[in-house]
């Protein structure tokens, strides 16, 4: 009778330990890059190519913030945390660079529309201005960002974004020239200056930036 008390204890223990261990937090993402993803090959974080305006930045998790401000109801100043508890999506797409090259990968993150609905855009906000720490910015129409539900992505084919590919995060600006897609995003500024230009954008490069019109021009 108490043997089998015990031998009943013992189980429930068991059951206990393993169902604790398996909520125990998130797994850690594994180190290796997926290299295929529903029957699409992935290029690989070794395939691009560093060419940023001040080096491959080191960003401080803990010290790290994304802020949204301008044209907002609302402004936020965002840990990596409170970004990491909001709902995520992924998808394949494929950056193409001016200099000519291009690698398609699979990312995932946030949509830039869930950081704008935290945010509240006032009326007359009209495009966002990004803003990296390396100075670095581009700016993207609002309706672009909704409609075609932009990811700001933290992981790229299954890895943790490295340093060199805009740790913590990247502007995944589908069918967009590479230039708008901005790495160490740490502000989304909300404005009405349609005519803003960013740092290649005022070198001449094409402001809306469509990877399927030319470089050079709005
Ligand atoms: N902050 C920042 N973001 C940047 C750049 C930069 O110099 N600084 N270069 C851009 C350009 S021109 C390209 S093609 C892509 C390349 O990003 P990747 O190396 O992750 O593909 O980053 C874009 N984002
Ligand atoms: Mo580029």
């Amino acid at each position: 009778m108490e043997y089998r008390l015990f031998r009943t204890i013992g189980a429930l223990g068991l059951v206990l330990g393993f169902f604790f261990l398996s909520t125990a937090g998130a797994a850690p993402l594994p180190t290796v890059e997926v290299t295929e993803y529903q029957g699409i090959r992935l290029g690989s974080v070794k395939d691009f190519r560093e060419n940023s305006i001040r080096g491959v930045q080191k960003i401080d998790p803990a010290r790290y913030r994304l802020v949204l401000d301008g044209l907002v109801e609302k402004p936020q100043s965002l840990s990596l945390e409170q970004v990491a508890r909001m709902p995520r999506s992924r998808k394949v797409v494929r950056i193409d660079c001016v200099e000519g090259w291009s690698v398609t990968a699979l990312w995932e993150g946030v949509l830039v529309s869930d950081l704008l609905d935290l945010a509240k855009a006032r009326p007359s906000a009209k495009i966002a201005i990004f803003h990296a720490v390396d100075g670095y910015t581009t700016s993207l129409p609002l309706d672009y960002l909704v409609s075609k539900k932009i990811l700001l992505a933290d992981t790229i084919n299954g890895i943790v974004l490295p340093p060199a590919n805009g740790y913590p995060f990247q502007l995944v600006a589908e069918a967009k020239w590479g230039y708008k897609w901005i790495r160490w995003v740490n502000r989304i500024e909300l404005s009405d200056n349609t005519a803003y230009r960013g740092t290649w954008e005022k070198q001449g490069y094409s402001n809306n930036g469509d990877a399927s019109g030319p470089m050079f021009g709005d």
